[in-house]
């Protein structure tokens, strides 16, 4: 029986790295006075380090290794990564950050077929805050019965630490659940906590290994605008709706 959704947050709820983190983290360097700019083809390369924190110690170790060897960096680091933040939490407030097609439908519907939501993300807690007030819903914090993110757990996907740490807490065991992701480093967590897990892949993702994945489309489509699937199973149907999600639970748990 299917009684939770677990959403990893960037990527899969919105496009945010971008447009919305890779600008944040530019506007902390410049008000750090340092000479780094992330592009869009570098970012895309640097996000192989989940994290933003160990993301910025990745680049500063081969573009800045003075820097990076001095004694107080990493405290350093902890206030670049707080300017960031509160960049990011100002870009997101400012409605720069929308979700993608049919997650908002999707996580309303889920709620009143009385779905359990849960969130599972490498991003910061503020971050999360932050979406779903402004591009969800002023009270959807309050949709989410469970929100794992940023450094409530020590290692960060393609860990599975985040999920294990999710589904503790809202007392399930895997197969009650599925997963929401969106790179190859998320799918490795969610399968490594033994999540059935649907994909919608992104401009950054779209050559990632998603081998083990449950389902890989596009988005998860609109009725005016249906997902386009990249391995699925749709029964018919043109974006993703929670009979669809049960349809694809009984089937995973049936293929354990
Ligand atoms: C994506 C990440 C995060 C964000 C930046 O997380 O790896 O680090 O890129 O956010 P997920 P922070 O896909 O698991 O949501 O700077 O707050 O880390
Ligand atoms: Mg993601």
């Amino acid at each position: 029986m299917l009684e939770a959704l677990i959403f990893d947050v960037d990527g899969t709820l919105a496009d945010t790295e971008r447009d919305g983190h890779r600008l944040a983290f530019n506007a902390a360097f410049r008000d750090a006075g340092l000479p780094w700019h992330w592009d869009v083809p570098l970012y895309g390369e640097l996000l192989a380090v989940t994290g933003g924190k160990e993301r910025m110690l990745h680049y500063a170790r081969r573009h800045a290794p003075d820097l990076a060897a001095k004694p107080d960096f990493d405290n350093f680091l902890r206030k670049l990564h707080v300017l960031k933040t509160e960049h990011y939490v100002q870009l997101v407030h400012a409605g720069r950050v929308p979700l993608r097609p049919g997650v908002g439908a999707l996580l309303r519907a889920a709620r009143a077929a009385g779905l359990r939501l849960a969130i599972a993300t490498t991003t910061s807690p503020e971050n999360v805050s932050a979406l779903l007030q402004a591009s969800l819903a002023p009270d959807a914090e309050s949709w989410f019965e469970v929100v794992g993110a940023g450094d409530v757990v020590p290692a960060k996907k393609p860990a599975p630490d985040i999920y294990l740490w999710v589904l503790e807490r809202l007392g399930l065991p895997a197969d009650a659940c599925l997963a929401f992701e969106d790179s190859g480093n998320g799918l490795k967590a969610s399968l490594g906590a033994g999540l059935a897990t649907v994909v919608t892949d992104g401009e950054y993702t779209l050559n990632h290994d998603f081998s083990g994945a449950f389902a890989v489309l596009s988005d998860l489509g609109v009725p005016e605008r249906p997902a386009q699937v990249r391995r699925a199973d749709m029964h018919g149907k043109s974006f993703v709706d929670v009979d669809l999600l049960r349809t694809w639970h009984a089937e995973a748990i049936s293929k354990n």
